[in-house]
């Protein structure tokens, strides 16, 4: 029998585990801390931001499916054994919050939206004429899962939309492609607004600092929400407060929930979401980890399998 072991702190498991063994009704769901013990026999572990140290003690554990795309909240654990199989969440439902919520941030940067919000506050009417969307350059940093589809959601709008990965893509109709470390420079500078999809890595992180925030155009925008590790939030802080920079959403940070007494908070123009940018669901994740442990027990690779030397 295929047994689970979940851990989520701070939300019901019940919705998860009616979720599962709606796909799998003969599934054994162990919720934490009733994981058991490891003589109990082989399982898959079902987890976000597990304790540090915690799947360690389960040496039965065949393989860890993160609950999110990103595996920071797995890798960070200094205890993590160094061969277990880590699988990312590929599930439908991120993708199709995710390319709702950067239209919407894309589509409220373009109009001016944040620093409107901002006048509101002050009773001021002063109005603001947003170029055609045609005339608008979206750059989305990652082309991966999220940033593809993403990327095709802007299209309709018209807007002129590039895209930068590690990795050199198959060419997509519609869609300026760039890759590599040394074409980051010139995408940045070429981007009314720009869009963090990356997974926080070491090559990652810092990556827009003031020196590449500043290559960015006079009145240019940024969205975040891939890793809060990405962005120097000081140099963001001070390139808005100069105006250089016109606006900004972050829906993730280097510290989460960020703290209470952060600058940010205050910074006109800059909204602020609590990592909610895309959630996975658990309907869509149900059937993506089941049909994931099918492949493991077959013998074949499952889906999004950490490359561990990548980072993601
Ligand atoms: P993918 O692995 O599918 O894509 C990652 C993309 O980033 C790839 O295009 C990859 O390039 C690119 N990339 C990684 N490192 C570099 C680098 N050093 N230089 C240039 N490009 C790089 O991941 P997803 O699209 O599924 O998810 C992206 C991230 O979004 C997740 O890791 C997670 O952190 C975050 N996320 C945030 C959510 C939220 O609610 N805020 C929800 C879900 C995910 P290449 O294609 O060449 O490999
Ligand atoms: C994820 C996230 O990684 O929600 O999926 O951040």
């Amino acid at each position: 029998m295929t047994r689970i072991l979940f851990y989520l702190e701070d939300y019901s498991h019940d919705i998860w585990r009616d979720s599962l063994l709606k796909v799998a009704p003969n599934i054994e769901f162990r919720s934490y801390p009733d994981w058991g013990t490891p003589s109990d026999g082989p399982a898959y572990a079902f987890v976000w931001e597990p304790k540090p140290g915690l799947l360690a003690k389960y040496p039965n554990i065949k393989a860890v499916f993160s609950l999110g795309a990103g595996v920071d909240h797995l890798t960070r654990d200094p205890d993590l054994p160094p061969n277990l199989p880590i699988i990312r969440m590929g599930d439908d439902g991120l993708r199709e919050g995710m390319a709702e919520f950067v239209a919407m941030s894309v589509l409220m940067h373009h109009r001016g939206i944040p620093s409107m919000i901002t006048k509101q506050r002050n009773k001021d009417w002063g109005r603001f004429f947003a170029p055609a969307a045609k005339h608008v350059r979206v750059g989305i940093l990652g082309f991966g899962a999220l940033g593809q589809v993403a990327a095709k959601t802007l299209l309709p709008f018209g807007y002129k939309v590039a895209a930068w990965s590690r990795t050199e893509k198959e060419p997509v109709e519609g869609i300026t492609l760039h890759h590599g470390a040394d074409s980051l420079d010139a995408f940045i500078s070429d981007t009314d607004i720009l869009v963090g999809l990356l997974p926080s890595t070491a090559e990652t992180q810092g990556l827009l600092n003031k020196k590449r925030l500043s290559l960015l155009p006079k009145g240019a925008s940024i969205v975040n929400a891939g890793r809060g590790t990405l962005i120097v939030l000081d140099d963001l802080k001070a390139l808005m407060e100069e105006g250089h920079i016109a606006g900004a959403t972050l829906d993730v940070f280097p510290e989460e929930p960020l703290p209470r007494d952060h600058p940010l908070w205050g910074l006109d123009n800059l909204i602020i979401t609590p990592h909610i940018a895309a959630i996975t669901r658990p309907d869509t994740a149900a059937e993506y980890v089941m049909r994931n442990i099918a492949r493991i027990e077959q013998g074949n690779a499952p889906e999004n399998l950490l490359d561990a030397n990548r980072g993601y």
